[in-house]
């Protein structure tokens, strides 16, 4: 399975076995879905699902992390104007590729293609690596911001994304990293959940509880202060013609 093949063949067009797939983010008071997140999906040619860590890793090793971005920008921001609703919709980028001047373009081409205000995109920032340059990357978010774009800081409290980030980093929302909201360790939990809502909140950042399976968890964030979640409780990565879209406002 030979990822970073299929993208050069497709030359700025859709690899073939490429796809998005769209995961609601909801308002945990009444589980009303106020966001998306677009994940890339690719099956190779012999069938297998190759996971994105493993097609995102390829395509950033043959160089190709500029096109991967691009692509998985143009196509939610499609997607999503396509379907005709007002939400707002989370898209994933590598650390790494933060800064990149072709971040920003592609961000923009997007958004001006389909005509999708800006504050209705969220770029995540995905840390398989850590920021490379703090200074750089708070420089890099802000060009984003100017841009009308929220950013985010994915799987927080998980690998390298820690306090120092948070400090360095001036981003609109993090994604609480579901090791923190498991149950499993309830007490735990909640003072870890209750501390970084009201931390996040002095900062004026926005927090999404991840991972959310079950009514006990997300009683446990809920009452920990998290008003908003995303979990296979409130819905599995799906086409996006499959959520109940009529029930999706923006957030
Ligand atoms: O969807 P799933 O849970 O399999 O995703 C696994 C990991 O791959 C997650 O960390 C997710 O952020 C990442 N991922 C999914 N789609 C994309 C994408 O389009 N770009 C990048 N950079 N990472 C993605
Ligand atoms: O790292 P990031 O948050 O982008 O990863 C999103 C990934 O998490 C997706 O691949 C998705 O399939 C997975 N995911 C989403 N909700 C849940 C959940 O409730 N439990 C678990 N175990 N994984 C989830
Ligand atoms: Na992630
Ligand atoms: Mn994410």
């Amino acid at each position: 399975p030979d990822f970073p093949s299929a993208l050069r063949r497709a030359d700025g067009g859709l690899p073939e076995g490429f796809a998005l797939v769209f995961q609601p983010i909801v308002r945990l008071a009444d589980e009303t879905p106020v966001a998306v997140e677009a994940l890339a999906r690719w099956t190779a040619r012999d069938g297998t699902a190759v996971s994105p860590e493993t097609f995102v890793r390829a395509a950033e090793g043959a160089g190709l992390g500029a096109e991967l971005d691009a692509l998985v920008l143009d196509l939610a921001c499609r997607e999503v104007t396509a379907a005709g609703i007002d939400l707002t919709v989370h898209v994933n980028v590598c650390a790494s590729r933060l800064g990149a001047a072709s971040l920003e373009e592609s961000v923009g081409a997007a958004l001006a293609r389909y005509g999708l205000p800006a504050e209705r995109l969220i770029v995540e920032i995905t840390e398989t690596v850590p920021v490379p340059d703090l200074a750089a990357g708070a420089a890099a978010i802000r060009r984003l911001q100017d841009l009308g774009v929220r950013v985010a800081l994915d799987d927080f409290g998980a690998g390298y994304s820690s306090l120092t980030v948070l400090h360095a980093l001036p981003v609109d929302l993090i994604k609480l990293d579901r090791a923190l909201t498991t149950g499993v360790r309830p007490d735990r939990d909640a003072a870890l959940c209750r501390s970084l809502v009201g931390l996040c909140a002095d900062l004026d950042v926005a927090v999404v509880a991840e991972g959310i399976e079950t009514a006990e968890q997300a009683e446990l964030v809920t009452r920990a202060g998290c008003t908003t979640a995303q979990g296979y409780r409130f819905g599995h990565p799906a086409a996006l013609s499959s959520l109940r879209l009529s029930t999706l406002s923006a957030g």
